[in-house]
């Protein structure tokens, strides 16, 4: 017997750094150079096919990703944004530590309106450097990470690297 449900996710991160190109990817299977900015709300929705081990049956879930329109500024997400969702994907730029230094006001943003909730980091453009760089930002995210983040992640959302990785996890962990 197959079973579905859906679940709300948020994409939080500083502007520009890859959250709408991340769902394109996806979503859509594609990544776009061209101006994606997005006008106020936009809920992609896409199915992961789960097995549940413990319900021994497959568990259809049902993301609905929720991403803000391009130029926000952290200070512009509201809680009405956040409400209800079950998780979040934090993402940074790799190579804009601003973005990286972030990604713990984002978390808390998130955790102090939805506290049950769990968040996935994603280091993205990750196309950019080379793997060893790479694997020292992500081990420096991990070391410090509250019990809160259960993964984190080097994307690309050009080269599809880790993106499909992203939300599988995501949607096991809401299971
Ligand atoms: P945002 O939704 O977080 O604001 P966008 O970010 O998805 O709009 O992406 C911002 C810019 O970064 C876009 O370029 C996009 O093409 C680029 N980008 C996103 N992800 C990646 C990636 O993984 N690798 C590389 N190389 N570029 C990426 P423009 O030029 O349109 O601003
Ligand atoms: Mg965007």
């Amino acid at each position: 017997m197959t079973s579905t449900i859906s679940k709300k996710i948020c994409m939080l991160g500083d502007f520009s750094v890859g959250k709408t190109s991340l769902i394109r990817r996806f979503v859509d299977r594609q990544f776009s150079d061209q101006y994606l900015s997005t006008v106020g709300v936009k809920i992609s929705r896409k199915t992961v096919e789960c097995q549940s081990f413990e319900q021994q049956k497959q568990v259809n879930v049902q993301l609905l990703i929720w991403d803000l329109e391009g130029n926000t500024k952290f200070k512009a997400v509201t809680p009405t944004y956040l409400q209800g969702a079950s998780s979040a994907v934090v993402v940074a730029d790799i190579n804009r530590q601003v973005t990286i230094d972030h990604v713990s006001d984002h978390i808390q943003c998130f955790l102090s309106v939805n506290p049950k909730s769990f968040v996935i980091v994603a280091l993205n453009k990750s196309d950019l450097i080379d793997e060893e760089t790479r694997n020292k930002y992500l081990a420096c995210i991990v070391m410090n990470a509250p019990d809160k983040i259960v993964a984190a992640y080097s994307t690309s959302a050009k080269t599809g690297l880790f993106v499909d990785e992203i939300f599988q996890k995501l949607a096991y962990q809401m299971l």
